[in-house]
């Protein structure tokens, strides 16, 4: 059924329900790590993708742009922006050896790509340096030819090269086996342009002027004292995040630097927000915070762009959570975003409803590489405490 996952060291559909959380292969050492990249197909050639190089990022968004995920119904393609992939892969720690390309050997053409950046990822007791994989692409063209396990294996390769031996990933699609499945849900913000692009439907009985006013929200956020996050909000935030991610059974260990990263503002890229105490100044008691992902929308007469946020991490110690995230789509809808979107991890199962968000027909598997839960059972989504963007 799985010719290329069978081999792998990922839990099985089929376990021994006995085995003890850990890595699935032998320990190794960096010397037993083979040393020449695998082979690839003659007339295609292994590259770095340095996208500190504009020509080369742009390389790496055309290709994402043209031939990344798509909705089941080929409505829809995610189009991160190169600005976003920048923000990605040029991550605290990153290793330009991890974003790989394949190109053409005769037109140099980039048609292929998958990146790790690093990551220190806590499952239940254990918290293992791990490498988070993204951006895993194929040209259309070029499907079904079994490209992707030989760039599976190489990015494998050069990260356990670094004396790195776990990944954690998400996919759309079933792979075995996943430690945790989360549906994805979507609030409108933009109620007509979703039913015009065949987004969302109208539902019965409901009119367009109904619908709209159903989604109007306020021009100006709630909560007193809710700001921008700030670099210098680093070390607080990096301690209240750490203390809520907790919580969770799967989730990822954030260093100050790493939060100065990612939570920060850039305009269609990522957003963070924290409340700094009016009683306190200077203490910051709540998180909230979204990045951008737009979707082209596939042969539409008028419309080519969906503008979707993506709610990232949220602590909230004092404002309640669903006013944090109802201040979030208030500052979205500000600025012209057409969804907000969430998956059913963390705590996002308390507000969905009453924030009004409908589920989606999609859902995200979260994957483990070489590391099993204990007895290789799978977690449920609100103790998943990851977002990969
Ligand atoms: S998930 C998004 C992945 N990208 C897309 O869906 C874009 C559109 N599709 C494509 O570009 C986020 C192609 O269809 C791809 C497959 C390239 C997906 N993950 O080359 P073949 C990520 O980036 C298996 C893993 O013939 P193709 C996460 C499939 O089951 N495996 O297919 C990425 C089959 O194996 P099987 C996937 O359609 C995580 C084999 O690929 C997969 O031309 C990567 C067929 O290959 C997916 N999303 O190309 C793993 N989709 O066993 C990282 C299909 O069934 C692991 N397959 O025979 C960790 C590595 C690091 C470890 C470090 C210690
Ligand atoms: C790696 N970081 O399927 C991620 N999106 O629901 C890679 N559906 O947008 C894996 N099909 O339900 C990504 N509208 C896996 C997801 C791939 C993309 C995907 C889904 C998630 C999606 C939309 C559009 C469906 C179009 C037809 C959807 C309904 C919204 C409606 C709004 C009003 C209230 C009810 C719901």
């Amino acid at each position: 059924r799985y010719a290329f996952w069978e081999t792998q060291p990922v839990t099985q559909f089929v376990e021994n329900g006995e085995a003890a959380e850990g890595p699935i292969d032998a320990p190794k050492t960096i010397q037993d790590v083979r040393q020449e990249p695998y082979t690839l197909p003659d007339s295609f050639e292994w590259c770095v993708c340095d996208l500190n190089d504009d020509a080369v990022a742009h390389e790496v968004y055309e290709l994402l742009s043209n031939n990344y995920v798509e909705d089941d119904d080929n409505m829809f393609r995610f189009n991160y922006s190169a600005g976003f992939l920048k923000y990605c892969l040029l991550c605290p720690g990153h290793r330009l050896e991890w974003l790989v390309g394949v190109r053409v050997r005769a037109s140099h053409k980039l048609v292929g790509f998958i990146s790790g950046v690093p990551a220190h990822i806590r499952a239940n007791s254990q918290t293992v340096p791990m490498v988070e994989i993204n951006f895993l692409c194929v040209h259309k063209k070029l499907r079904s030819k079994r490209l992707a396990p030989v760039l599976i294996k190489e990015i494998t390769r050069r990260v356990n090269l670094c004396g790195i031996w776990q990944a954690a990933y998400t996919a759309g699609v079933l792979l075995p086996k996943p430690v945790a499945t989360c549906r994805y849900y979507h609030r409108s913000l933009n109620p007509r342009k979703l039913i015009d692009v065949g987004f969302s439907r109208l539902a019965p009985r409901m009119t367009m002027a109904r619908t709209m006013k159903l989604y109007k929200l306020p021009d100006t956020p709630a909560t007193p004292g809710l700001r921008e996050i700030r670099a210098s909000d680093a070390e607080q935030v990096a301690e209240l995040l750490n203390t809520h991610l907790q919580r969770y059974k799967v989730t990822q260990v954030f260093t100050p630097e790493e939060v100065a990263h990612w939570f920060q503002n850039v305009d269609n890229v990522i957003n963070a927000y924290v409340v700094e105490s009016p009683d306190s100044p200077g203490r910051v008691t709540d998180l909230v915070s979204f990045y951008t992902l737009p979707s082209s929308i596939l042969g539409h007469p008028q419309h080519t762009e969906l503008k979707a946020a993506y709610l990232y991490y949220n602590v909230s110690t004092v404002t309640p959570l669903k006013q944090l995230v109802s201040d979030a789509m208030v500052l979205a809808a500000a600025r012209g975003y057409d969804v907000f979107n969430a998956l059913d991890l963390m705590q996002n199962s308390t507000f969905l409803k009453d924030l009004k968000f409908g589920q989606g027909d999609g859902q995200l598997h979260y994957y483990l590489y070489n590391w099993r839960m204990a007895g290789g059972h799978s977690i449920a989504p609100q103790d998943v405490g990851l977002v990969l963007m």
